[in-house]
Protein backbone atom coordinates (compact mmCIF):
# COMPACT_ATOMS: atom_id res chain seq x y z
CA UNK A 1 0.00 0.00 0.00
CA UNK A 2 1.35 3.78 -1.21
CA UNK A 3 1.94 5.65 2.19
CA UNK A 4 -0.45 8.43 3.04
CA UNK A 5 0.39 11.71 0.92
CA UNK A 6 2.37 13.93 2.95
CA UNK A 7 2.00 17.49 2.93
CA UNK A 8 3.45 20.79 4.39
CA UNK A 9 1.10 23.82 5.56
CA UNK A 10 0.71 26.28 2.88
CA UNK A 11 2.16 29.62 3.66
CA UNK A 12 -1.63 31.04 3.30
CA UNK A 13 -2.29 28.89 6.44
CA UNK A 14 0.35 29.54 8.13
CA UNK A 15 -0.23 33.73 7.27
CA UNK A 16 -3.71 32.82 9.11
CA UNK A 17 -2.88 32.32 11.95
CA UNK A 18 -0.86 35.55 12.69
CA UNK A 19 -3.90 37.40 11.98
CA UNK A 20 -2.53 38.17 8.55
CA UNK A 21 -4.46 39.01 5.67
CA UNK A 22 -4.89 36.27 2.57
CA UNK A 23 -5.57 33.09 4.20
CA UNK A 24 -8.29 30.38 3.60
CA UNK A 25 -8.92 28.10 6.12
CA UNK A 26 -8.86 24.49 5.40
CA UNK A 27 -11.44 22.65 7.42
CA UNK A 28 -12.35 18.71 7.48
CA UNK A 29 -15.07 20.04 5.42
CA UNK A 30 -13.53 21.70 2.65
CA UNK A 31 -10.30 19.45 1.88
CA UNK A 32 -10.20 15.07 2.21
CA UNK A 33 -7.79 14.23 4.17
CA UNK A 34 -5.45 12.88 1.98
CA UNK A 35 -4.58 16.96 1.36
CA UNK A 36 -4.46 17.64 4.65
CA UNK A 37 -1.36 18.35 6.40
CA UNK A 38 0.07 15.53 8.91
CA UNK A 39 0.87 16.04 12.34
CA UNK A 40 2.28 13.48 15.28
CA UNK A 41 1.74 14.43 18.29
CA UNK A 42 3.04 12.55 21.27
CA UNK A 43 1.57 13.46 24.81
CA UNK A 44 -1.82 14.11 23.14
CA UNK A 45 -3.58 13.18 26.64
CA UNK A 46 -1.34 16.12 28.72
CA UNK A 47 -2.32 19.45 28.69
CA UNK A 48 -0.34 21.13 25.54
CA UNK A 49 -1.34 17.78 23.71
CA UNK A 50 -5.07 18.79 23.91
CA UNK A 51 -4.98 22.65 22.65
CA UNK A 52 -2.42 21.39 20.14
CA UNK A 53 -4.80 18.90 18.66
CA UNK A 54 -7.42 21.48 18.89
CA UNK A 55 -4.88 24.37 17.41
CA UNK A 56 -3.95 22.08 14.39
CA UNK A 57 -7.32 20.72 13.60
CA UNK A 58 -8.64 24.35 13.30
CA UNK A 59 -5.39 25.18 11.04
CA UNK A 60 -6.54 22.32 8.70
CA UNK A 61 -4.47 19.18 9.94
CA UNK A 62 -5.15 15.50 10.34
CA UNK A 63 -3.99 15.06 13.74
CA UNK A 64 -2.20 11.65 14.66
CA UNK A 65 -2.47 10.99 18.96
CA UNK A 66 0.25 8.98 20.32
CA UNK A 67 -1.37 7.62 23.35
CA UNK A 68 0.29 4.86 25.98
CA UNK A 69 -1.07 2.11 27.06
CA UNK A 70 -2.99 1.94 30.44
CA UNK A 71 -4.96 0.09 32.59
CA UNK A 72 -7.77 2.69 32.71
CA UNK A 73 -7.93 5.31 29.42
CA UNK A 74 -7.58 8.70 30.44
CA UNK A 75 -8.88 10.89 27.50
CA UNK A 76 -10.92 13.33 29.82
CA UNK A 77 -8.50 16.65 27.97
CA UNK A 78 -9.89 15.10 24.13
CA UNK A 79 -12.92 13.69 24.65
CA UNK A 80 -14.45 17.28 23.13
CA UNK A 81 -12.36 16.60 19.66
CA UNK A 82 -11.56 12.37 20.35
CA UNK A 83 -13.79 11.20 17.16
CA UNK A 84 -11.68 13.86 14.84
CA UNK A 85 -8.58 12.41 15.43
CA UNK A 86 -6.59 9.45 14.94
CA UNK A 87 -5.22 7.52 18.53
CA UNK A 88 -2.12 5.66 17.71
CA UNK A 89 -0.49 3.22 20.58
CA UNK A 90 3.14 3.86 21.27
CA UNK A 91 5.17 4.86 23.89
CA UNK A 92 8.68 6.82 24.54
CA UNK A 93 9.83 3.44 26.12
CA UNK A 94 9.72 1.94 22.95
CA UNK A 95 11.74 2.56 19.61
CA UNK A 96 9.95 0.24 18.16
CA UNK A 97 6.88 1.63 18.45
CA UNK A 98 8.14 4.93 17.25
CA UNK A 99 9.49 3.87 14.11
CA UNK A 100 6.48 1.57 13.08
CA UNK A 101 3.95 4.91 13.55
CA UNK A 102 6.24 7.20 11.40
CA UNK A 103 6.21 4.58 8.69
CA UNK A 104 2.55 3.89 8.76
CA UNK A 105 1.31 7.36 9.40
CA UNK A 106 3.93 9.42 7.33
CA UNK A 107 3.27 12.90 9.31
CA UNK A 108 5.22 16.26 7.64
CA UNK A 109 5.27 17.66 11.46
CA UNK A 110 6.11 15.56 15.32
CA UNK A 111 5.80 17.43 18.31
CA UNK A 112 7.47 15.43 21.30
CA UNK A 113 5.18 16.57 24.25
CA UNK A 114 4.73 13.19 26.13
CA UNK A 115 7.07 13.01 29.43
CA UNK A 116 7.18 12.47 33.25
CA UNK A 117 6.51 16.64 33.33
CA UNK A 118 6.20 17.04 37.20
CA UNK A 119 9.36 18.17 38.59
CA UNK A 120 8.78 16.83 42.40
CA UNK A 121 8.43 13.21 41.14
CA UNK A 122 11.18 13.33 39.20
CA UNK A 123 13.34 13.22 42.62
CA UNK A 124 11.40 10.06 43.64
CA UNK A 125 12.07 8.88 40.07
CA UNK A 126 15.61 9.60 38.67
CA UNK A 127 15.89 7.35 36.39
CA UNK A 128 12.31 6.88 34.95
CA UNK A 129 12.40 10.57 34.41
CA UNK A 130 15.63 10.18 32.59
CA UNK A 131 13.91 7.78 30.20
CA UNK A 132 10.62 9.01 29.11
CA UNK A 133 11.95 12.92 29.40
CA UNK A 134 15.62 12.79 28.26
CA UNK A 135 16.20 9.26 26.46
CA UNK A 136 12.58 9.14 24.54
CA UNK A 137 13.67 12.62 22.90
CA UNK A 138 16.53 10.34 21.51
CA UNK A 139 14.64 7.12 20.33
CA UNK A 140 12.08 10.23 18.38
CA UNK A 141 14.61 11.94 16.57
CA UNK A 142 16.19 8.53 15.68
CA UNK A 143 13.02 6.91 14.29
CA UNK A 144 12.66 10.35 12.32
CA UNK A 145 16.61 10.00 10.63
CA UNK A 146 15.52 5.81 9.97
CA UNK A 147 12.18 6.64 8.41
CA UNK A 148 12.30 10.19 7.05
CA UNK A 149 14.24 13.03 7.63
CA UNK A 150 11.93 15.38 6.51
CA UNK A 151 10.11 15.20 8.76
CA UNK A 152 9.86 18.23 10.73
CA UNK A 153 10.37 17.71 14.95
CA UNK A 154 9.37 20.09 17.51
CA UNK A 155 10.90 19.06 21.24
CA UNK A 156 9.04 20.14 24.31
CA UNK A 157 11.94 22.07 26.39
CA UNK A 158 11.33 23.38 29.86
CA UNK A 159 12.71 26.95 31.83
CA UNK A 160 13.66 24.12 34.37
CA UNK A 161 16.81 23.98 32.39
CA UNK A 162 17.77 27.54 33.55
CA UNK A 163 17.32 25.94 36.84
CA UNK A 164 19.32 28.04 39.69
CA UNK A 165 19.68 31.29 36.79
CA UNK A 166 22.89 32.65 35.63
CA UNK A 167 21.10 35.36 34.30
CA UNK A 168 17.70 37.90 34.75
CA UNK A 169 15.41 37.42 32.29
CA UNK A 170 16.50 34.35 31.09
CA UNK A 171 17.15 33.74 27.16
CA UNK A 172 18.18 32.02 24.15
CA UNK A 173 22.14 31.99 25.18
CA UNK A 174 22.01 31.99 28.81
CA UNK A 175 24.10 29.04 30.81
CA UNK A 176 21.45 26.38 31.94
CA UNK A 177 21.79 25.10 35.77
CA UNK A 178 19.36 22.69 35.91
CA UNK A 179 17.94 21.91 39.46
CA UNK A 180 16.09 18.68 39.58
CA UNK A 181 16.26 15.26 37.27
CA UNK A 182 13.56 16.57 35.28
CA UNK A 183 15.61 19.76 34.17
CA UNK A 184 18.63 17.94 33.87
CA UNK A 185 16.63 15.37 31.36
CA UNK A 186 14.69 18.40 29.67
CA UNK A 187 18.82 19.54 28.92
CA UNK A 188 19.44 16.36 27.71
CA UNK A 189 16.50 16.30 25.23
CA UNK A 190 17.19 19.97 24.11
CA UNK A 191 20.75 19.12 23.24
CA UNK A 192 20.12 15.95 21.27
CA UNK A 193 17.82 17.69 19.44
CA UNK A 194 20.86 20.68 18.56
CA UNK A 195 22.75 17.44 18.00
CA UNK A 196 20.77 15.94 15.63
CA UNK A 197 19.87 19.24 13.85
CA UNK A 198 23.42 20.04 12.99
CA UNK A 199 24.18 16.16 12.66
CA UNK A 200 21.79 14.78 10.38
CA UNK A 201 20.20 17.77 8.97
CA UNK A 202 16.87 17.51 11.41
CA UNK A 203 14.16 20.09 10.92
CA UNK A 204 14.31 20.44 14.71
CA UNK A 205 13.02 22.94 17.12
CA UNK A 206 13.26 23.21 20.77
CA UNK A 207 10.98 25.43 22.23
CA UNK A 208 11.90 26.63 26.00
CA UNK A 209 9.01 27.28 27.13
CA UNK A 210 8.61 28.34 30.51
CA UNK A 211 5.33 27.54 32.85
CA UNK A 212 2.18 28.20 31.21
CA UNK A 213 -1.46 27.13 33.14
CA UNK A 214 -5.24 26.59 31.96
CA UNK A 215 -7.70 24.55 33.53
CA UNK A 216 -6.49 21.38 32.06
CA UNK A 217 -3.44 21.81 33.98
CA UNK A 218 -3.07 18.44 36.23
CA UNK A 219 -4.01 19.19 40.17
CA UNK A 220 -1.19 18.24 41.67
CA UNK A 221 0.48 21.80 39.58
CA UNK A 222 1.24 24.69 41.87
CA UNK A 223 -1.45 26.72 39.88
CA UNK A 224 -4.43 24.36 39.90
CA UNK A 225 -3.93 23.37 43.33
CA UNK A 226 -3.95 26.79 44.19
CA UNK A 227 -7.10 27.69 42.21
CA UNK A 228 -9.02 24.73 42.58
CA UNK A 229 -8.39 25.13 46.51
CA UNK A 230 -10.00 28.22 47.01
CA UNK A 231 -12.70 27.27 44.39
CA UNK A 232 -13.23 24.16 47.41
CA UNK A 233 -13.17 26.70 50.17
CA UNK A 234 -15.55 29.53 48.56
CA UNK A 235 -17.80 26.37 48.16
CA UNK A 236 -17.30 25.07 51.61
CA UNK A 237 -15.74 21.41 50.31
CA UNK A 238 -12.96 22.38 52.36
CA UNK A 239 -11.40 25.06 54.62
CA UNK A 240 -7.24 25.13 54.43
CA UNK A 241 -4.91 24.44 51.23
CA UNK A 242 -1.41 22.61 52.25
CA UNK A 243 1.31 24.35 49.89
CA UNK A 244 5.52 24.29 49.80
CA UNK A 245 7.53 27.59 48.89
CA UNK A 246 5.09 30.77 48.54
CA UNK A 247 8.86 32.75 47.74
CA UNK A 248 8.86 30.69 44.26
CA UNK A 249 8.78 32.77 41.58
CA UNK A 250 7.65 32.05 38.20
CA UNK A 251 6.63 33.40 34.65
CA UNK A 252 3.65 31.96 34.17
CA UNK A 253 1.57 32.10 31.03
CA UNK A 254 -1.71 30.32 29.05
CA UNK A 255 -1.02 27.58 27.68
CA UNK A 256 -3.41 27.75 24.29
CA UNK A 257 -1.06 30.73 23.56
CA UNK A 258 1.80 28.42 23.60
CA UNK A 259 0.91 25.72 21.44
CA UNK A 260 0.43 28.49 18.56
CA UNK A 261 4.21 29.35 19.47
CA UNK A 262 5.11 25.54 18.87
CA UNK A 263 3.34 25.41 15.96
CA UNK A 264 5.02 28.82 14.46
CA UNK A 265 8.22 27.13 14.93
CA UNK A 266 7.90 24.74 12.54
CA UNK A 267 6.78 26.74 10.08
CA UNK A 268 9.59 29.02 9.66
CA UNK A 269 12.01 28.64 6.64
CA UNK A 270 15.30 27.63 9.25
CA UNK A 271 15.15 25.19 12.33
CA UNK A 272 15.83 27.51 15.49
CA UNK A 273 15.52 27.31 19.59
CA UNK A 274 13.06 30.02 20.91
CA UNK A 275 12.64 30.73 24.71
CA UNK A 276 8.38 31.50 24.95
CA UNK A 277 7.55 33.21 28.16
CA UNK A 278 5.45 36.58 29.14
CA UNK A 279 8.81 38.79 30.65
CA UNK A 280 7.09 38.86 33.74
CA UNK A 281 7.01 37.06 37.26
CA UNK A 282 5.46 36.51 40.15
CA UNK A 283 5.49 34.73 43.61
CA UNK A 284 3.74 32.12 44.63
CA UNK A 285 2.38 34.11 47.54
CA UNK A 286 1.10 36.17 44.89
CA UNK A 287 -0.77 33.90 42.63
CA UNK A 288 -2.75 32.62 46.24
CA UNK A 289 -3.24 36.51 46.86
CA UNK A 290 -4.33 37.09 43.14
CA UNK A 291 -6.92 33.79 43.22
CA UNK A 292 -8.32 34.03 46.75
CA UNK A 293 -9.22 37.96 46.25
CA UNK A 294 -11.25 37.30 43.39
CA UNK A 295 -13.19 35.15 45.75
CA UNK A 296 -13.86 37.38 48.06
CA UNK A 297 -11.68 35.17 50.41
CA UNK A 298 -8.44 35.86 52.73
CA UNK A 299 -5.66 33.55 51.67
CA UNK A 300 -3.92 34.07 54.82
CA UNK A 301 -6.78 32.48 56.42
CA UNK A 302 -6.49 29.24 54.71
CA UNK A 303 -3.21 28.50 53.24
CA UNK A 304 -0.59 26.05 55.02
CA UNK A 305 3.10 26.11 54.73
CA UNK A 306 3.34 22.40 54.69
CA UNK A 307 7.16 21.61 54.53
CA UNK A 308 6.32 18.22 52.97
CA UNK A 309 5.88 19.86 49.41
CA UNK A 310 9.54 21.66 49.95
CA UNK A 311 11.59 19.95 47.35
CA UNK A 312 15.13 19.03 47.66
CA UNK A 313 16.90 21.47 45.48
CA UNK A 314 14.55 24.59 44.58
CA UNK A 315 14.04 27.15 41.23
CA UNK A 316 13.81 30.13 42.94
CA UNK A 317 13.16 32.86 40.06
CA UNK A 318 11.96 32.90 36.50
CA UNK A 319 11.43 35.28 33.94
CA UNK A 320 11.56 34.75 30.35
CA UNK A 321 13.01 37.41 28.04
CA UNK A 322 10.80 36.17 24.91
CA UNK A 323 11.84 38.60 22.45
CA UNK A 324 13.35 36.82 20.00
CA UNK A 325 9.89 34.48 19.27
CA UNK A 326 8.33 38.31 19.31
CA UNK A 327 10.49 39.32 16.52
CA UNK A 328 10.68 36.11 14.43
CA UNK A 329 7.56 34.16 14.77
CA UNK A 330 5.56 37.55 15.47
CA UNK A 331 4.36 35.52 18.74
CA UNK A 332 3.19 37.36 21.65
CA UNK A 333 0.95 36.39 25.01
CA UNK A 334 -2.76 37.21 24.45
CA UNK A 335 -3.98 37.63 28.32
CA UNK A 336 -2.23 38.71 31.61
CA UNK A 337 -1.23 36.73 34.70
CA UNK A 338 -4.75 38.02 36.32
CA UNK A 339 -6.85 36.71 33.53
CA UNK A 340 -5.00 33.48 33.44
CA UNK A 341 -5.80 33.05 37.24
CA UNK A 342 -9.30 34.56 36.85
CA UNK A 343 -9.55 31.95 34.21
CA UNK A 344 -8.50 28.74 36.03
CA UNK A 345 -10.89 29.94 38.95
CA UNK A 346 -13.46 30.49 36.82
CA UNK A 347 -13.63 26.93 35.51
CA UNK A 348 -12.82 25.15 38.82
CA UNK A 349 -15.82 26.89 40.25
CA UNK A 350 -18.02 25.57 37.40
CA UNK A 351 -16.67 22.20 37.38
CA UNK A 352 -16.94 22.15 41.15
CA UNK A 353 -20.47 23.44 41.32
CA UNK A 354 -21.58 20.69 38.58
CA UNK A 355 -19.81 17.99 39.99
CA UNK A 356 -19.40 18.38 43.64
CA UNK A 357 -15.62 17.32 45.08
CA UNK A 358 -14.20 16.44 41.77
CA UNK A 359 -12.50 18.30 38.64
CA UNK A 360 -12.18 16.69 35.31
CA UNK A 361 -9.69 18.42 33.02
CA UNK A 362 -11.87 20.04 30.98
CA UNK A 363 -12.72 23.82 29.73
P1 LIG B 1 1.41 16.74 31.01
O1 LIG B 1 0.05 17.34 31.14
O2 LIG B 1 2.06 16.13 32.19
O3 LIG B 1 1.34 15.66 29.81
C1 LIG B 1 2.37 14.75 29.59
C2 LIG B 1 1.95 13.77 28.52
O4 LIG B 1 3.02 12.83 28.29
C3 LIG B 1 0.71 12.95 28.85
O5 LIG B 1 -0.08 12.85 27.70
C4 LIG B 1 1.31 11.59 29.21
O6 LIG B 1 0.44 10.51 28.95
C5 LIG B 1 2.46 11.52 28.23
N1 LIG B 1 3.50 10.52 28.57
C6 LIG B 1 4.18 10.43 29.72
N2 LIG B 1 5.06 9.43 29.64
C7 LIG B 1 4.91 8.86 28.42
C8 LIG B 1 5.53 7.78 27.73
N3 LIG B 1 6.47 7.03 28.31
N4 LIG B 1 5.15 7.50 26.47
C9 LIG B 1 4.18 8.21 25.89
N5 LIG B 1 3.55 9.24 26.49
C10 LIG B 1 3.90 9.55 27.73
O7 LIG B 1 2.43 17.85 30.45
P2 LIG B 1 2.13 19.26 29.74
O8 LIG B 1 2.01 20.30 30.79
O9 LIG B 1 1.08 19.08 28.73
O10 LIG B 1 3.54 19.52 29.05
C11 LIG B 1 3.80 19.02 27.73
C12 LIG B 1 5.31 18.93 27.55
O11 LIG B 1 5.89 20.23 27.70
C13 LIG B 1 6.03 18.04 28.54
O12 LIG B 1 7.13 17.47 27.86
C14 LIG B 1 6.53 19.01 29.59
O13 LIG B 1 7.66 18.47 30.25
C15 LIG B 1 6.87 20.21 28.74
N6 LIG B 1 6.79 21.51 29.36
C16 LIG B 1 5.65 21.89 30.01
C17 LIG B 1 5.56 23.17 30.54
C18 LIG B 1 4.31 23.64 31.23
O14 LIG B 1 4.36 24.68 31.89
N7 LIG B 1 3.18 22.96 31.06
C19 LIG B 1 6.63 24.07 30.40
C20 LIG B 1 7.78 23.63 29.70
C21 LIG B 1 7.84 22.36 29.18
P3 LIG B 1 -0.52 9.86 30.09
O15 LIG B 1 -1.84 10.59 29.93
O16 LIG B 1 -0.58 8.44 29.69
O17 LIG B 1 0.13 10.10 31.41
O1 LIG C 1 5.73 24.42 40.90
C1 LIG C 1 6.20 25.82 44.27
C2 LIG C 1 7.23 24.82 43.80
O2 LIG C 1 4.90 22.15 40.26
C3 LIG C 1 5.93 25.80 40.77
C4 LIG C 1 6.09 21.85 34.96
O3 LIG C 1 5.14 22.07 33.95
O4 LIG C 1 6.80 24.14 34.82
C5 LIG C 1 6.32 23.15 35.72
O5 LIG C 1 7.27 22.90 36.75
C6 LIG C 1 6.55 26.33 42.04
C7 LIG C 1 7.75 25.53 42.55
O6 LIG C 1 5.71 23.76 38.47
C8 LIG C 1 3.65 23.91 45.99
O7 LIG C 1 8.20 24.59 44.81
C9 LIG C 1 4.82 25.69 46.37
O8 LIG C 1 8.77 26.42 42.92
O9 LIG C 1 3.57 24.18 39.57
P1 LIG C 1 4.88 23.56 39.81
P2 LIG C 1 7.28 23.70 38.12
O10 LIG C 1 8.02 22.90 39.10
O11 LIG C 1 7.71 25.11 37.90
C10 LIG C 1 8.04 23.81 34.16
C11 LIG C 1 8.36 24.95 33.21
C12 LIG C 1 8.02 22.48 33.53
O12 LIG C 1 8.67 22.25 32.52
C13 LIG C 1 7.39 21.38 34.31
O13 LIG C 1 7.06 20.28 33.47
O14 LIG C 1 5.58 26.27 43.08
N1 LIG C 1 5.17 25.23 45.15
N2 LIG C 1 3.89 24.89 46.92
C14 LIG C 1 4.46 24.14 44.88
N3 LIG C 1 4.43 23.34 43.79
C15 LIG C 1 3.57 22.30 43.80
N4 LIG C 1 3.49 21.49 42.71
N5 LIG C 1 2.76 22.03 44.88
C16 LIG C 1 2.77 22.81 46.01
O15 LIG C 1 2.05 22.55 46.96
Amino acid sequence: MAPPTRRRPSFATARASRGLPGFRRAYHTEESTANMPRALVTGITGQDGSYLAEFLLQQGYEVIGMVRRTSTINFDRIRTFQDRITIVQGDLLDQVSLINILQQHRPAEVYNLAAQSFVPVSFDQPVLTGEFTGLGVTRVLDAIRIVDRSIRFYQASSSEMFGKVQEVPQRETTPFYPRSPYGVAKLYGHWITINYRESYNLFACSGILFNHESARRGLEFVTHKITHGAARIKLGLGDALYLGNLDARRDWGWAPDYVRAMWLMLQQEHPDDYVVATGETHSVREFCREAFDYLGLDWERHVVVDPKFYRPAEVDLLVGDPGKAGRILHWEPSISFREVVRLMVDADMASLRQTGNHSPHVG
